[in-house]
């Protein structure tokens, strides 16, 4: 496969802190990362996000004494799910996987770096309406398909395709090379999701 001029392969959230190990490991996931980094060899374009909480973050069950891990709370932008502290800022748990070998890599996105607000998509924070500026990017660099990979297939990956979507790109996922959190049939939803979306799952 060698792709086009206008098509991105978007990498997302292969950190420490998401893999074996780390403090949100998601199973299996160091297994992706020489997947992707073959994958990506078919791409001219590569962008990449990275998960980058400060300490104290809204989305860890610690900032809400009493709250558990994994269980929900109401913020004002909607539900909000508690995870462990994990990916703060220049932390080794925020470092990418050290195998993740994608030297063309043109951006890196950063996100959950406001305290009140997390961000699961690499397009909008939570609240769904703050932009990362990474729709803004690819639209201007004239980029209309997008591949999404990595991690987690049921979070970062799912919203990150979602609003893909929505903003107008054909958007594929290749589900091997991702790996899912899988809270409360988190994976089938999303595969459920995607089909009703039109996102295309190969
Ligand atoms: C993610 C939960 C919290 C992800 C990031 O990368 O899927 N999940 N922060
Ligand atoms: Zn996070």
């Amino acid at each position: 496969m060698q792709t086009s001029e206008n098509e991105i392969l978007l990498v997302v959230d292969i950190q420490y802190d998401f893999c074996s190990g780390g403090k949100l490991a998601v199973p299996d996931a160091d297994e992706v990362v020489p997947l992707i980094n073959d994958f990506a060899k078919n791409f001219k374009h590569v962008v990449m996000t990275q998960d980058w909480h400060p300490a104290g973050h809204s989305s860890f069950a610690s900032s809400h004494p009493g709250k558990e891990i994994f269980s929900e709370i109401e913020m004002p932008y909607g539900p909000q799910t508690l995870w462990p502290d994990h990916c703060i800022q220049g932390s080794h748990g925020s470092a990418f996987h050290r195998l993740l070998d994608i030297p063309q890599t043109e951006l890196i996105v950063r996100k959950g770096f406001r305290h009140e607000v997390d961000s699961y998509s690499a397009f909008f924070e939570n609240d769904h309406v703050t932009p990362t500026g990474l729709g803004g990017y690819l639209k201007e660099r004239g980029f209309t398909r997008i591949f999404c990979v990595g991690l987690a297939f049921d979070y970062c990956v799912r919203y990150s395709a979602e609003d893909a979507k929505n903003l107008g790109f054909d958007t594929v996922v290749i589900e091997e090379a991702c790996k899912a959190i899988d809270l409360n049939g988190s994976a089938n939803a999303t595969r459920k999701l995607f089909r009703e979306r039109g996102i295309e799952l190969i």
